[in-house]
């Protein structure tokens, strides 16, 4: 009997292959589960199994460090690494809003090879979660190994985003070998096949083409149809520097923000201000931000959210203590009071060139600027396309109305390189989902830059992020 063989009887012994009629994460229905959760509680199996999994791999697969998917092949991982001596690392599910927040854990140089362990791959996606935050992080990622492959599409989705797949059991082996000793009937065996057959590819959500869009312009063209001047710039800023990231510079004093700005400056695009939150801010504050900003040729943003009367706001952007007209490119605001408010900044920002981004839509959960709300906002950015440059934006390609809109940039805040929140409804999509599936063009970045150990570095991971997926959306 073969090692395969022999491994496929004893996952079938400690009942970790079961068959009848299983929901599974996908939504389909199969004749066959297979948990190798239980695993765990059999040191030897999982000896056997960690060590298969490496020697089946081709010469052709080399790595300086491993990664288990959570959590199932964590222990997997663990006794790769340790019955090999290849070090390890982790990669978290959720980050964390305090301390670090790494996505990946352990130690690791930029350039080095990650090999990514899984134990059963249906689609790939729990592969593609992982490969992200460990591409992000500047590790490369080419190879998987997985002790099942149910053949449904794994090998291919992975296969596009750049990563061979390597398994050790394949469900058809597994079924027939089951059959072979007499462990399952053939009825079974002919059902798996009929099903196999009938759901060769679970489609990945992240890997699925977007639907069909009208032509997507570049920054190039839509510089040329934006009708504001500070949208225009904007734009051949992005091009110029190939970066169509914003850094929300939402730090504790006004000398901490002016530091970040300078180190993180030569990164972005657009620096957000909440200005308002600034103990140690002076009158020449602006003027300071303003040096650092024409030095790393990057825009100034303040997210000011004016939300009152038109009458009221004239005052509120051009006085008070922060003087905002004076040294913001751009401002935003919300629609609550009407199309009034647009008049009353437009009246102070117009003369100076500035521009207004109104928010269409809130990265935060149960916020209620959705549906008609969304659609009302950007009618009043249609009827002032003079100075409304563009929208606050969380999923553009959903509007009815607004997505056909290239003469305006699309901003979107709550982004980390994995999907998550924090502790008070901040929601987060990756840079990838919010440039090609959710349609916007500037991704927005606070404590996913400013919290990391290097800023510069992480923004620098960021940008990378955020422009490839922008080539990837020009490409379609
Ligand atoms: P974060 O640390 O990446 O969660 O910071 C997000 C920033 O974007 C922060 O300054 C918010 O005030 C800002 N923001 C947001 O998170 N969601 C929104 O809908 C809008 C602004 Br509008």
């Amino acid at each position: 009997m073969s090692a395969m063989e022999a491994l496929i009887l004893q996952l079938h012994e400690i009942g970790a292959v079961k068959f009848g009629n299983f929901k599974l994460k996908s939504g389909i229905f199969s004749p066959v589960y297979i948990d190798l959760r239980l695993i765990v509680s059999y040191p030897s199996l999982l000896t056997q199994i960690s060590q298969t999994l490496i020697s089946s791999l081709p010469p052709s697969a080399t790595f300086d460090v491993v990664c288990g998917v959570p959590y199932t092949a964590l222990p997997i991982a663990t006794v790769v690494s340790v019955s090999n001596g290849i070090p390890m690392l982790m990669r978290r599910k959720e980050i964390k809003d305090y301390g670090t927040s790494k996505a990946i854990e352990g130690i690791f140089e930029k350039d080095q090879t990650c090999l990514i362990i899984e134990d059963l791959v249906t689609s790939g996606a729990s592969v593609l979660e992982t490969a992200a935050p460990l591409r992000a992080v500047g590790l490369k990622v080419s190879d998987a190994v997985v002790l099942i492959d149910r053949q449904q599409g794994g090998r291919e989705n992975l296969a596009e985003n750049g990563i061979k797949l390597h398994s050790m059991i394949m469900l058809t082996d597994m079924v027939r070998v089951l059959k072979e000793k007499g462990k399952i009937e053939e009825e079974v065996e002919v059902n798996l096949l009929k099903f196999l057959e009938e759901n060769r590819r679970v489609s990945v959500p992240s890997v699925e083409k977007p639907k069909p869009k009208p032509r997507v312009l570049g920054f190039k063209e839509r510089s040329e149809l934006s009708k504001n001047p500070t949208g225009k710039k904007l734009f051949d800023i992005m091009l110029k520097k190939e970066t169509n990231l914003c850094l929300a510079a939402d730090v504790g004093t006004a000398a901490e923000l002016l530091d970040i700005a300078d180190k993180v400056g030569p990164e972005i695009c657009l620096l957000k201000t909440h200005v308002d939150i600034l103990p140690d801010f002076t009158p020449d504050f602006g003027s300071k931000l303003r040096a650092i900003a024409d030095k790393h040729k990057f825009l100034i943003f303040e997210d000011r959210k004016f939300a009152d009367i038109g009458n009221t706001v004239t005052m509120q952007y051009e006085g008070g203590i922060f003087k905002i007209l004076e040294w913001a490119d751009i401002i935003n605001a919300h629609v609550i009071s009407g199309p009034g408010i647009v008049d009353g900044l437009k009246l102070k920002g117009m003369p100076r060139g500035r521009g207004l981004l109104l928010l269409a839509e809130m990265s935060s959960a149960g916020n209620l600027a959705t549906g008609d709300y969304t659609a009302a906002a950007v009618k009043i950015a249609d009827a002032h396309s003079d100075f409304v440059m563009g929208f606050i934006s969380v999923n553009p390609a959903s509007w009815k109305c607004g997505y056909v809109y290239p003469s305006m940039i699309h901003a979107t805040p709550g982004v980390q390189m994995v999907k998550g929140g924090d502790a008070l409804g901040q929601q987060y999509n990756t840079p990838h989902s919010v440039i090609t599936e959710r349609g916007s063009d500037i991704i927005i970045v606070g404590r996913g830059i400013i919290k990391a150990e290097n800023p510069a570095e992480t923004a620098h991971e960021y940008r990378v992020q955020g422009w490839n997926a922008y080539l990837e959306k020009c490409s379609q």
